[in-house]
């Protein structure tokens, strides 16, 4: 009979073996799980209540709004600001920083969080997701709520960090530095039970997501990358397969338990990327590293990346680590495509073509 563990007991457990982790840093992944809950009611219901379609407005990104990203924004922000355990929140649906009531100022953390990833999909019932990212305040608790500064901190500060991904079943990842845990909603007994215990990701995979349609765009490093998993070899399982939902979290969550790599490369349309620092790029890499792989923008590690501003985009590599550290070299202009099998036949074709021609 296997033992049935809820998250919270999962999240009192690690306590009990990390003193520093305190009673009040339970309860706010215990609150992140709630409103997860929360979010879940709705995705779930989304075709029956007719929430789907444009809310009309656009969100700070200049991206057309649906009801559900408004949604699961304001249901984190109810579910969670209202206690004060967070000293300031950033979410990607907010242009500035959220800050608790008067009164509920002096929390120790800070929330950073994109309440529904991927929502461009939900009308096609694709997979969507929350991330979130916990750090601890810097700020001085006594100075009243907490400020822009306390979410500018590097990834590498990440007390937490972790995804809900509203899929074929609800799941919710999360690590805190030790090892990463997933627990699949039980909707009999609205409880997220243990499923996943001490995930960790292949070091090498065989898939491959990224969204080609903007080839045209990619600087050189990436064009060659792609041509070299589409090679034949397979003594490294090439060619791999491509897979990309366009949504992170579903994308993310089958490579982390696949293998494989995710890129979004700096384009020649979009020079940093298109993905979020602080609440999509960020908690994803403390994640992936937690289960053994890597995060890098190409060139430095996610995590060391020092944030300038709550909105910042980044280029993304991320996944099983020997991917992404032949991803970065072609990247970074340090390899060169093997001999394509392929290529050398059709350029002898070509040579005695030519050769033809000249002895007419
Ligand atoms: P593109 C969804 O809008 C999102 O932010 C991520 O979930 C996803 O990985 C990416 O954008 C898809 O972007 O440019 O390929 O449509």
């Amino acid at each position: 009979m296997t033992e049935l563990i809820t998250i919270e007991r999962h999240i009192i457990e690690q306590q009990k073996k990390y003193p520093s982790a305190t009673g009040e840093f339970s309860q706010l992944l215990a609150d992140v799980t709630f409103a997860a809950k929360l979010v879940r009611r709705e995705v779930i219901r989304a075709g029956l209540v007719d929430i789907l379609g444009a809310h009309g407005s656009m969100n700070v990104q200049g991206e057309e709004v649906k009801k559900l990203d408004v949604f699961a924004n304001e249901k984190f922000i109810q579910a969670i600001g209202h206690h004060g355990r967070f000293a300031v929140m950033g979410s990607e649906e907010c242009e500035g920083i959220i800050t608790p009531p008067e009164g509920k100022t002096s929390g120790k953390y800070v929330l950073l969080f994109d309440p529904l990833d991927g929502s461009s999909n939900i009308d096609a019932n694709v997979g969507v997701g929350t991330i979130f990212s916990i750090y601890k305040r810097i700020s001085d608790p006594t100075s009243g709520p907490g400020s822009l500064q306390d979410c500018l901190q590097k990834g590498v500060q990440q007390v937490a960090a972790g995804y809900v991904i509203y899929g074929s079943s609800v799941m919710l990842v999360y690590t805190t530095g030790q090892g990463v845990h997933g627990f699949t909603l039980d909707p009999t007994i609205g409880e997220f039970l243990l499923s996943h215990e001490n995930i960790t990701t292949p070091k090498r995979g065989k898939i491959y997501s990224m969204n080609e349609g903007y080839y045209r765009y990619f600087f050189d490093g990436v064009k060659k990358y792609i041509k070299y998993l589409q090679q034949e070899d397979k003594a490294t399982n090439r060619p791999y397969s491509a897979r990309y939902v366009g949504s992170l979290v579903a994308d993310f969550h089958r490579n982390l338990l696949y293998g494989g790599i995710f890129i979004y490369p700096r384009t020649k349309k979009a020079p940093n990327g298109k993905l979020r620092l602080l609440y999509e790029a960020n908690p994803l890499a403390f994640v992936c590293e937690q289960a053994g792989g890597r995060a890098t923008d190409g060139y430095r590690r996610i995590l060391d990346i020092e944030p300038e501003e709550l909105h910042q985009r980044t280029p993304l590599f991320i996944g099983s680590e020997e991917d992404v550290k032949i991803a970065e070299e072609f990247e970074q202009g340090l390899r060169e495509l093997e001999h394509d099998t392929e290529l050398i036949p059709k350029m002898l074709a070509e040579v005695k073509k030519a050769e033809s021609l000249l002895v007419k």
